[in-house]
């Protein structure tokens, strides 16, 4: 891959899906695929047809017995060459996730390295899944706990992290035995295909990874609705998680990782400038389109002006740029048009009823910009919780701040959601860290740091915000069925 141009390398995917170990072009229609930087059609992909949904799923399922039964360290080999296969052609990948999905190329490289990481990671526990033996109540009997994986995986992921998402699913499928049937989001479609690819280097056993692009209502619902899917392993709005959820029209496992509307607050104690710096990196990477992005922040009253002086600056000295033609670019392109829509509309709506803009507010200026999705990372100050940007998930480079003067206070307004994924805490006083972190009703909560999601923690969300786990130890396990075995030692009972 290395040597050629994300484009030559886009097309030589287009209308390709990845079924059974091979690429073949789609019979059904073509979707284009565009670069939110330039605003032109890169590719297309294949709508994937009802036929071949159920060729993928039954290819998934004739290779599910036989990549089970392999020995686990089998298994993490596979990993391991997975992740070395696509640490070795990093660049080339984030290149095609940026012309696809807008973030610029060395936070794209980030991703894809991430990725790599999770394949050695998911190696090595492959290795440490074991059972339980528990004490039992009689004599002569024994209960023993197997894990056992629970078969075909549907995979349907969004296009804010199009490596991470689909990767995460994949590497506890190939991990735990399961096998998997992967829909990545209509608009970063080509990144997951490129994934495939590794796959078939990395000599993964044909029908264990299969890829099919198209409409989330057809092919996404068509896996939902697949008898021979056992698990959904869903990324994305909480909406249609819940329509996923409402619309299995079996009983199946499933995994929802859904919107998030996430709180930081920063206490009298905190270090303001660490507090600064800390917001402005998780408000305003990948255009703040994350399901962990700092959406609101509670300061309170003893260090609020410090506190917006330092964001405001901090947000006007981030470079917004084409991600292909800047690597290194602070923010590149929205990933469409539809969360720069939505990005504008909960500003219009804080500064209509009274925030204060302190950075930001529009989209950069000059021709560079004129075609692209692009937005200048934005600060709005003095808000309340009859404003969008406190009540909803913006998923775009905004945020609000809000000031308080007592801790209850701060933490009710942080709970004050339907969501529940993450949350953050700048704060030296130990009592008050003692008291927020206990207090914040999130699956995660960060305390002087912004790092909510790391490998090998489980990260999950509560409420509105998703059920299940992925990462870690937890997050392998829902991949696994228990199976009870009582056994009996004696003769005759
Ligand atoms: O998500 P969707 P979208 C939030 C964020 C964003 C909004 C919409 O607020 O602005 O959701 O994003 C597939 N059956 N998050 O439109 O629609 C779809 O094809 C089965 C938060 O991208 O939920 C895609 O592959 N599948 C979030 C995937 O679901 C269906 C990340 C996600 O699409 C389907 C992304 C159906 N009926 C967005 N309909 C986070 N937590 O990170 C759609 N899909």
């Amino acid at each position: 891959m290395t040597n050629q141009t994300p484009y030559d390398l886009i097309s030589q995917m287009d209308g390709m899906l990845f079924i059974e170990g091979a690429f073949r072009k789609g019979g059904g229609g073509r979707l284009p695929v565009e670069n939110p930087a330039t605003g032109e059609i890169i590719g297309q992909i294949a709508a994937a047809t009802k036929a071949e949904v159920e060729e993928a799923v039954l290819a998934a399922r004739r290779a599910f017995r036989p990549w089970a039964r392999q020995l686990p360290k089998v298994r993490a080999a596979a990993l391991h060459r997975l992740g070395d296969a696509i640490a070795a052609d990093a660049l080339a990948m984030a290149r095609i996730m940026t012309a696809e999905q807008g973030k610029p190329v060395n936070e794209a490289k980030g991703e894809i390295l991430k990725l790599a990481e999770a394949c050695h990671f998911y190696a090595e526990e492959a290795t440490r899944v074991h059972g339980e033996i528990i004490p039992n109540e009689q004599p002569g009997f024994q209960s023993l706990v197997v894990r056992e994986p629970i078969g075909v995986v549907g995979a349907i992921t969004p296009w804010n992290y199009p490596a991470e998402l689909v990767g995460w699913k994949l590497c506890a499928s190939l991990a735990s035995g399961c096998t998997i049937v992967i829909k990545p989001a209509e608009i970063t479609p080509f990144t997951a295909l490129a994934i495939a690819a590794k796959c078939a280097e990395a000599g993964i056993p044909a029908g264990v990874v299969n890829v099919l692009t198209g409409k989330g209502s057809q092919v996404g619902q068509a896996l939902v609705e697949h008898p021979q899917v056992d698990k959904i392993a869903f990324t994305g709005s909480s909406a249609v998680g819940l329509h996923i959820q409402q619309s299995c029209p079996q009983v199946k496992r499933l995994s929802l990782e859904l919107g998030g509307n996430c709180p930081m607050v920063v206490t009298a104690s905190a270090d303001v400038a660490a507090a600064v710096k800390g917001a402005a990196r998780r408000s305003f990477r990948n255009c703040g389109q994350i399901c962990i992005a700092i959406n609101r922040i509670y300061v309170h009253r003893s260090v609020y002006e410090d506190f917006l002086t330092g964001l405001g600056r901090a947000a006007e000295a981030l470079s917004v740029h084409n991600g292909l033609e800047r690597p290194d670019a602070d923010l590149g392109a929205m990933a469409s048009g539809e969360p720069l829509a939505k990005t504008r509309a909960h500003l219009d709506d804080a500064l209509a009823r009274g925030a204060r803009l302190v950075a930001g507010g529009k989209a950069p200026e000059g021709a560079d910009y004129a075609k692209g999705h692009f937005f200048r990372p934005s600060v709005v100050a003095d808000c309340t919780h009859q404003m969008l940007v406190m009540t909803e998930e913006t998923f775009g480079p905004l945020v609000g701040v809000a000031v308080y003067d007592e801790l209850s206070e701060a933490i009710a307004l942080a709970n004050d959601t339907p969501y529940g994924l993450a949350s953050y805490v700048y704060a030296r006083d130990l009592t008050e860290i003692q008291t927020l972190s206990a207090g914040l009703d999130y699956g995660n909560v960060a305390i002087n740091n912004v790092d909510a999601g790391i490998m090998n923690a489980p990260y999950g969300g509560r409420k509105q915000s998703g059920v299940g786990y992925e990462h870690g130890r937890e997050g392998l396990l829902e991949y696994f069925n228990f199976k009870h075995v009582r056994l009996h030692h004696g003769v005759g009972a």
